[in-house]
């Protein structure tokens, strides 16, 4: 593809109704509406089999159920749908240092330059969208353009599970005919002023000039024009807020074999040093937490004498904080997670600096692992011990 950026813009389909149809598989093929069913709630978002039926985010509760009397109503979890936003943009960082997040479920991406590496453009949104499904079981719908605007307006053409294109052909092609009410920042009241005007499509918008466009939107007109023209300069601003990566998991009942707790644990490390490695990051410090049956929760951190992504290192710094905490008194365990924080960017210099020939071996075997995941999936390959308990 001959373009000078390629911007990708992804929308996780019906968001939250999807992590609650996923969570509660009774759920799945029924309408379900998210949000306080009280006199005064609001709809956060309505799954795809209650759309039809004219059920939308923002909506009164009361309203969407009268016109989807069947549809099942759950309430928000905030913390389990952040809990899924921060995987999926783990998912991103691997792609590309890139990433600018606009909401919880939405993203703009440039991916210039990584076609070389991963495949053609449309390949490496497939490729995501297969990888957004495989590791977190949810669908996307992206938009690939040449600029930010187009991705956008793209994303939301095909939905939901999409993949639209808005190259220079459909530029020609299709832009034209899409009417203003997709137009960023046009809103209904606006649309239906344009309307009295004669003005309902972007070639209608296209085709004015400036003092024209000005006249009817102000001086937003122009940038209306540009943008109807399939023009937009903006960059893909990324955010480096200070993060973390981990997993952790609940139990369906209290554990009470240490040796059980400990081999769930190591395949936790090995999937977080993986995710480390693959994102180009060190972690300078470890945290373990558990959760009781009572919902008591501790957590132990450690900091490392030097960052690593090394699997062995980081099961390493794991277990010490382990035994120690199980030494002081092994309680029944309802939850266990294991957290790599403080994150740098690995330096390759370094790496070439310090590399010792024990320490080569090790990163060859975490390589082959990475390599097998990436083919066949995070699950298709764990060490050993995750599968027999540690002696
Ligand atoms: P959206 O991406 O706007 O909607 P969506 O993901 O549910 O559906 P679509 O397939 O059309 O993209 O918003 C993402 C989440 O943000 C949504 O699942 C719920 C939440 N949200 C609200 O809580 N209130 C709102 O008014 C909107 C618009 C979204
Ligand atoms: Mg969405």
């Amino acid at each position: 593809m001959d373009w000078a950026r390629t911007i990708l813009h992804v929308d996780m389909d019906a968001f939250f109704a999807a992590i609650e149809q996923l969570d509660h598989p009774e759920l799945r093929g029924k309408p379900v509406l998210v949000g306080y069913d009280g006199p005064r709630g609001v709809v956060s978002t309505a799954s795809y089999e209650a759309r039809p039926f004219g059920c939308h985010s923002a909506q009164p509760m009361a309203v969407a159920k009268r016109l989807c009397p069947d549809a099942v109503v759950v309430g928000v979890r905030g913390g389990r749908y952040r809990e899924v936003s921060r995987r999926l943009f783990e998912l991103f960082a691997e792609l590309t240092p890139m990433v600018e997040p606009l909401s919880i479920d939405e993203v703009f991406l440039d991916v210039t330059g990584t076609e070389r590496l991963h495949g053609e453009a449309v390949e490496v949104a497939r490729r995501l969208k297969r990888r957004v499904h495989d590791e977190l079981r949810l669908t996307a719908s992206i938009g690939l353009a040449p600029n930010k605007f187009l991705a956008k307006l793209a994303s939301d053409m095909d939905k939901p599970d999409g993949l639209t294109v808005m190259g220079p052909r459909e530029i020609e092609t299709r832009l034209p005919g899409l009417t203003i009410d997709r137009m960023w920042g046009i809103g209904r009241s606006t649309a239906q002023r344009c309307a009295a005007y004669g003005l309902k499509t972007f070639g209608d918008l296209a085709a004015m000039n400036d003092g024209q466009l000005e006249e009817v939107f102000g001086s937003a007109g122009p940038t209306f024009g540009t943008l109807a023209r399939g023009k937009d300069d903006r960059v893909v601003t990324p955010d480096h807020a200070a993060k973390s990566i981990s997993q952790e998991q609940t139990f369906d009942r209290d554990v009470a074999e240490a040796e059980a707790v400990r081999s769930v644990l190591l395949g936790q490390v090995d999937q977080v040093s993986t995710r480390l490695r693959r994102q180009g990051l060190r972690a300078g410090t470890v945290t373990l937490k558990i959760r009781y049956g009572d919902f008591k929760t501790v957590s132990r951190s450690q900091t490392m004498d030097e960052p690593t992504d090394q699997t062995d290192r980081l099961w390493a710094v794991s277990q010490l904080l382990f035994d120690r905490w199980a030494r002081g008194g092994f309680e029944p365990v309802r939850l266990i997670g294991m957290g790599a924080g403080s994150l740098t960017a690995t330096d390759v210099w370094q790496m070439a600096l310090f590399a010792d020939t024990d320490d080569d071996r090790r990163r060859r075997v975490d390589t082959a692992v990475d390599e097998i995941k990436d083919r066949f999936g995070m699950s298709a390959i764990g060490r050993a011990e995750s599968k027999r308990p540690r002696r």
